[in-house]
């Protein structure tokens, strides 16, 4: 059968069909009653139903078996036996993708990672952490801040998504200008291939230049090549202080401005730069009825925050940097939060902006990476198209509602949002395979941090050569050669 989504994608008939004899096998190997979620021998659909649909209920599965491994080895032990009896399998972690590569595509069983959430050890010297891949961001940076650290990712998603998750998308983040990718400060990782060979790689050294680097695989894989079992990350020092400003700005070309400015005059304390167009503003207000910060409106805002060691001499700082581009006519009007609660209500005007999409209805979400000066083009070009389709307006018989652009302007990742009233195939049509031409005359990438999934399954080849393409596949074989793992995704 096919997919009701992807018409194109038919399940693999070389994939056999989960049996009550599959299930009790598995019953037998995993310690614990609640690790099995048996939807094969017992009317289970409510309780599968979470593990079956995506965050933005955008993509449905149809799995009717969810195994929650306690340990490396119980990972092990059900992967061996998935290869051996050909089921296809996809893991898991806190089921936060945005690209629809956490859930079943068909009928593969979802190994979920939540009860992997140990944290094993931590060195407070080196500011070295192991952890369990099920350990939850945030619980994870709680633990850190206990300890003067900080975990090197935050995201909108941190109080549900798992550490091995963002291994496993590569995800960015809000500071990924300031931290770096996880590719950096990844340094060891413990992952299980289709077969059940555990790679012990978990290695607790900043420099190792020992061969290959395969660890590095693993990061951004989606799930394609192994299950990440453990994590050994490099965590920095938590900064003593904290500072944000909002900035209401006339023109993109003057956002650009104001960040060239940041980073000249708050250099080393720079820790986040995010773009927010008005639309998107719009939209955060008209779901949670909250007032904006700034007295006016503005097609752009800019969220800045800085990190370092001194409050009050961090805060002079970005006072003077707000002065001083208020001065130069970059921006037009600013707000400094002045305590915590200011700073977590400023950051909530960006953060809170695919949650509160996620209110209005079916979203169409493009993650992209464009060279900085064309970033906001595109949300440009896409709004006139839809436009120009006679799809967007204020009332109810158009699909679209809005086409807003936000993102993370210090790293040159935009996302163009398309909020629809319903998911529309009208709509996506009209964006697909448009977007991505767009992207690729412009040598950007299709996929700036979310990863590809199941959503730009077919559109790899506008950020990565036939070349590429061919050694991915080649890699993937020898990871693993019955493809189990992660089937119909993006290889
Ligand atoms: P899942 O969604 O469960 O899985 C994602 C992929 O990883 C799947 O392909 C899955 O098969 C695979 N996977 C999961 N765990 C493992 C494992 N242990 N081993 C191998 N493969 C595994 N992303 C960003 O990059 N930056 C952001 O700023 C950001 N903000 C977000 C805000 C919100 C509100 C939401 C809903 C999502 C956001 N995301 C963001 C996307 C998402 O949170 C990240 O991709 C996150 O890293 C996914 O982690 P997860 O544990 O939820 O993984
Ligand atoms: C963010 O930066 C996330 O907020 C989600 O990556 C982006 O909702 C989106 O499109
Ligand atoms: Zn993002």
């Amino acid at each position: 059968f096919t997919s009701e989504k992807y018409p194109d994608i038919k399940r693999d008939a070389r994939f056999a069909q989960v049996t009550p004899e599959h299930v009790s096998f598995f019953k037998s190997i995993l310690g614990s009653e609640s690790a099995v979620i048996d939807g094969v021998t017992t009317e289970a659909a409510d309780d599968i139903q979470p593990f079956n649909t995506d965050w933005m209920r955008k993509y449905r599965g149809h799995c009717k078996l969810v195994l929650k491994p306690g340990t490396t080895e119980e990972v092990s032990k059900i992967l061996k036996y998935c290869n051996d009896n050909m089921l296809a399998v996809v893991p898991q972690g806190g089921n936060t993708g945005l690209v629809g590569g956490s859930v079943p595509v068909f009928d593969e069983i979802v190994v979920n990672m939540s009860r992997m959430n140990q944290i094993i050890e931590f060195d407070e010297v080196s500011g070295i952490l192991v952890a369990e891949a099920g350990c939850i961001l945030e619980v994870t940076d709680q633990f850190l801040a206990s300890k003067g650290y900080i975990f090197p990712l935050d995201l909108g998603a941190k109080g549900s998504c798992h550490i091995g998750g963002n291994l496993a998308t590569n995800a960015g983040g809000l500071r990924l200008l300031r931290y770096g990718s996880l590719h950096g400060s990844t340094l060891g990782i413990e992952a299980v291939l289709a077969d059940g060979t555990i790679v012990d790689d978990l290695c607790k050294l900043r420099k190792n230049n020992t061969g290959y680097d395969l660890k590095q695989l693993f990061i951004g894989a989606e799930g394609t090549i192994g299950i990440i079992t453990k994590v050994s990350i490099q965590c920095p020092q938590r900064s003593a202080a904290q500072n944000v400003a909002l900035f209401g700005i006339e023109s993109y070309e003057k956002a650009q401005q104001a960040f060239r400015e940041a980073k000249g005059q708050l250099s080393e304390i720079l820790s986040a730069f995010e773009l927010m167009d008005g639309g998107s503003q719009a939209l955060v207000r008209q779901v949670t009825k909250n007032k904006h910060p700034l007295e006016g409106t503005y097609p752009f805002y800019c969220l800045v925050e800085t990190s370092g060691s001194n409050a009050e001499h961090d805060g002079e700082k970005l006072q003077s940097f707000l002065e001083n581009v208020m001065e130069k006519g970059i921006v037009a009007d600013g707000t400094l939060a002045e305590n915590e609660t200011q700073i977590r209500s400023l950051w909530t005007w960006r953060e809170g902006i695919t949650e509160a999409l996620g209110h209005l209805g079916g979203v169409y979400k493009y993650d992209v990476s464009i060279p900085l000066k064309e970033l906001y083009q595109l949300v440009e070009d896409i709004r006139a198209r839809v436009d120009a389709a006679g799809l967007l307006g204020d009332t109810d018989e158009y699909p679209v509602r809005a086409v807003v652009g936000y993102g993370h302007m210090g790293d040159a990742n935009l996302h163009l949002n398309v909020s629809t009233r319903r998911f529309d195939e009208r709509v996506e049509k009209l964006l697909e395979p448009f977007i991505y031409e767009w992207i690729a005359e412009r040598q950007g990438s299709i996929s700036a941090e979310h990863g590809l999934g199941v959503m730009k399954k077919k559109y790899i080849g506008y950020s990565r050569n036939p070349t590429m393409v061919g050694l991915m596949k080649n890699i993937k074989k020898t990871f693993d050669p019955n493809g189990i793992l992660n089937p119909y995704k993006y290889l």
